[in-house]
């Protein structure tokens, strides 16, 4: 019988650790330490700049994580939210370099028309200890987010 495959698409603020959660994921479900999501500790910008899916093993073989940079404060830095309705619907393809300023278009040759991979959850990872610290701007990103994801409807978690 075909497996269902669940995709899990992880957000955030930029540098809370979404890559670092991914890693933890996919070692938990393979018994090695892995490191594929790239890593680090940044002052500004995003580590992590293109799409990239990550499938885990053994009872998670149906399970894949998907990695984008993560939100900033400033509008036109970080995660353009533009993308995401595109990442939900399976358009955009793995390797595709985030732009903040604008989001992937129709002509893209990142972009693909068929759909794969629909996102069935979004994980929120966020730092616990700096919930009460978040500004205005943080905070309206994620509400735009949560919006998007109610339409669509597309289960949330948070980590
Ligand atoms: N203290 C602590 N540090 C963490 C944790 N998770 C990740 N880190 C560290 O936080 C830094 C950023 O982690 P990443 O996983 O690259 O964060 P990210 O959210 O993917 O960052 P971007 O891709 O830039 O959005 C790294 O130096 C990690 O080692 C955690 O649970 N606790
Ligand atoms: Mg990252």
């Amino acid at each position: 019988m075909e497996r269902v495959m669940a995709n899990l698409l992880v957000l955030g603020p930029a540098g809370v650790g979404k890559s670092s959660f991914i890693n933890s994921v996919l070692s938990i479900s393979s018994g090695i330490l892995k490191s594929n999501a790239y890593t680090a500790s940044h002052a500004t910008g995003t580590v992590t700049t293109r799409l990239s899916s990550f499938r885990g093993k053994g009872g998670l073989d149906n399970v894949q994580l998907h990695d984008i940079p993560g939100l900033l404060e400033r509008v036109n830095y970080g995660f353009n939210l533009g993308n995401l309705i595109h990442l939900i619907d399976g358009h955009v393809k793995v390797g595709y370099k985030f732009n903040p300023k604008e989001s992937i278009t129709e002509s893209d040759p990142y972009f693909r028309n068929e759909s794969i991979d629909r996102i069935n959850c979004a994980v929120f990872v966020m730092d616990a200890t700096g919930l009460d610290n978040l500004s205005n701007l943080y905070k309206t990103k994620i509400q735009d987010i949560q919006q998007v994801l109610i339409e669509k409807g597309i289960i949330e978690c948070q980590y």
